[in-house]
């Protein structure tokens, strides 16, 4: 019984990726790279075999057709347009049908549903509104819900503080690394999570770690802090999140996952490797084996918010986030665990990696708070105990050094946690 539901589910799958592959047959650059692999049409896609002999698509294939060279409908059938600016090189632009549209709001209104969201909710939106996706995303997928939705975007801090505190909104959706600002400036402002009404946290774009989320719960007051994931090029946010449950991230069931070893190998469930994604069901920009470069594994199944389907585990960061110390890879995620288990240390630190010689440097730089500036003496100790901590996690020497209170960097949006000076990063 069970066998014939998964084959019944495989032979769906199948069929919605040769529509996928039907679609972008229409773009002649995938034509051309796909006639190479001997793939002209979507009837040579007879298993998923068949499907993973496709080649991959990477954001340099995105870059090489710029600015609208991989879209497979019209401009007149594009209702929108959001990009990318990534860190290095030409910007990437995506295009959504009204239909597209549609499909990203729904997916995002029901993530949120299944993270308690309701229309009785007020959703304060803190991501920004533009070109990036996180702000219109969210906003849309709110509306649809039902919920009074706020389009704060991201800046202005002191105005998020007040509405919070004012209007009562019940969710607050930006990246983690925005929202403990929020925090922090609440209480320069004097005021604690105690008045607001806070339920909700819908945080993403960028990596964190389970040690944070108990933070940023507690310093707004918040029932749960949960994970969305999502990029431009498949969609924007809502690819992927959490529900109340917090059983990994459901991905939505317009996508296709797999997950790739770093000889693009396809791995079994469960086995961590890069996430690649190919859209069901897309219009205006269709995705193929596109490679996230993000980290993660995947698990199918049933959860008890009602969810059936493929979920994320916890992003883990990005391929070309990885830091090779020394020989020793690296995360910038496994650092921040490590600080947030330390007392007396603020969650902001900045990784600093240099080469003296042939050497490289890896020098770890952290926030006290205030309260432990005044136990001067215990500084020392403070900081042994958190050099030593990394240093057993990692497996390397890295050096610790604390810093004043408010003097690392804030943002309203994405972080910057490293700097690299080997790859000349000021
Ligand atoms: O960051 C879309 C988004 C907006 C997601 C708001 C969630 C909330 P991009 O700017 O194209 O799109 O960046 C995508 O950000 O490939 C990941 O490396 C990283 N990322 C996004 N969400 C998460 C997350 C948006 N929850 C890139 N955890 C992705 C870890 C994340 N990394």
């Amino acid at each position: 019984m069970e066998e014939k539901k998964s084959d019944m589910i495989l032979e769906g799958t199948l069929a919605q990726l040769r529509e996928t592959v039907r679609r972008v047959l229409e773009v002649p650059y995938y034509r051309s790279s796909f006639a190479r692999v001997g793939i002209g049409a979507a009837e040579d896609i007879r298993s998923l075999a068949d499907f993973q002999g496709i080649p991959l698509t990477e954001k340099e294939d995105l870059r090489k057709n710029y600015p609208i060279g991989l879209f497979a409908e019209p401009l007149k059938k594009v209702v929108r347009i959001q990009a990318s600016s990534g860190t290095t090189g030409k910007m990437t632009v995506v295009g959504y049908t009204a239909r597209d549209i549609e499909m990203w709001a729904t997916a995002v209104a029901d993530a949120l549903g299944r993270a308690g969201v309701t229309p009785d909710d007020i959703v304060q939106v803190g991501y920004g509104y533009g070109l990036f996706t996180g702000g219109l995303g969210l906003h849309y997928g709110s509306e649809k819900l039902g919920a009074l939705t706020i389009p704060l975007s991201g800046g202005n801090t002191e105005r998020h503080v007040m509405f919070l505190r004012d209007l009562k909104s019940t969710v607050l959706a930006c990246t983690p690394s925005y929202a403990l600002h929020i925090a922090e400036t609440a209480s320069e402002m004097g005021i604690g999570p105690e008045a607001f009404c806070l339920r909700v946290g819908i945080f993403g774009a960028e990596p964190w770690t389970e040690a944070m989320r108990g933070e940023i719960q507690k310093r707004l007051g918040l029932d749960r802090a949960l994970d969305i994931y999502g990029l431009s090029e498949i969609m924007g946010p809502g690819v992927a999140m959490e529900c109340a449950h917090m059983n990994g991230l459901h991905l939505a069931p317009y996508f296709y996952p797999e997950i790739l070893d770093e000889k693009g190998v396809v791995l079994p469930l469960g086995c961590q490797g890069e996430l690649v994604l190919t859209s069901m069901g897309k219009e205006a920009f269709p995705s193929i084996r596109y490679r996230t470069k993000d980290l993660t594994t995947l698990s199918y199944g049933r959860c008890p918010c009602g969810f059936y389907g493929w979920s994320l585990s916890r992003v883990a960061g990005r391929v070309d986030d990885m830091l090779i110390i020394r020989g020793v890879n690296v995360f910038p995620s496994q650092i921040e665990e490590a600080i947030l288990s330390v007392g007396g240390i603020e969650p902001h630190y900045l990784i600093v990696v240099s080469r003296q010689g042939a050497l490289d440097n890896l020098e770890v730089q952290v926030e006290v708070s205030e309260e432990a500036v005044d136990e001067i003496s215990h500084l020392e100790e403070l900081r042994q105990t958190l050099q030593q901590r990394i240093n057993k996690i990692l497996g390397l020497g890295a050096r610790v050094r604390l810093v004043e209170p408010m003097s690392l960097p804030r943002t309203e949006g994405k972080a910057v946690r490293v700097r690299d000076l080997r790859k000349g990063d000021l």
